[in-house]
């Protein structure tokens, strides 16, 4: 049988802020990316506070992850969250793990494998972060990432370290 094709595609989104009133940036990015022509979100991940991973020598972040149906392709939905990225004052000098106003990641798109020099989906980090697997479950909790498997089972490996769900 032939499968059933879709035009849209459900995309799941890493957003982060350690920079100029960290929550509202977070905030504002979700409101932002609800309004990009021909994506719409299903849902979004409480906000967590979590200590940094990589290089500490910055705040702490603030971390959500969003669910998206979009039309875009991966290249054009990506454009699109760097403009948002931008217009939150994002810089791209500096240390490379650096402390930033606003990150947002693809992490999933669809079930799709992407291997372009700007854009790796599944996010090379997915299994291993807890500020995107804990809140990532919480949106999505059956789960199953390309490459890498059960969500519960990457969550189990996973702890709860460093990661505070706020209300
Ligand atoms: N939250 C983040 O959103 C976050 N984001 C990162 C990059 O996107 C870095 C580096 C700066 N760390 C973050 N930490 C938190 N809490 C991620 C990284 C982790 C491990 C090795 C290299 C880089
Ligand atoms: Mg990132
Ligand atoms: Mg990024």
């Amino acid at each position: 049988m032939i499968p059933p094709t879709s035009d849209t595609t459900i995309a799941y989104l890493g957003l982060g802020s350690n920079l100029a009133e960290p929550v509202e940036q977070i905030k504002s990015a979700r409101r932002a990316i609800a309004l990009i022509p021909g994506v719409k979100e299903i849902a979004c991940s409480s906000l967590y506070r979590s200590l940094p991973m990589g290089p500490q020598d910055q705040p702490d972040y603030i971390n959500a992850v969003m669910a998206v149906e979009t039309g875009l392709s991966p290249q054009d939905l990506l454009k699109s969250l760097q403009k948002i990225e931008k217009a939150h004052g994002r810089e791209r000098k500096g240390q490379r793990w650096g402390a930033r106003t606003l990150d947002v990641d693809i992490l999933l798109y669809g079930e799709q494998v992407i291997d372009l020099p700007d854009l790796i989906v599944p996010h090379s980090g997915i299994a291993e972060r807890s500020f995107v697997l804990h809140p990532l479950s919480e949106i999505a909790p059956h789960l199953t990432i390309p490459g890498k498997g059960d969500i519960a089972d990457l969550l189990a490996k996973c702890p709860l370290v460093g990661l505070q769900r706020l209300d």
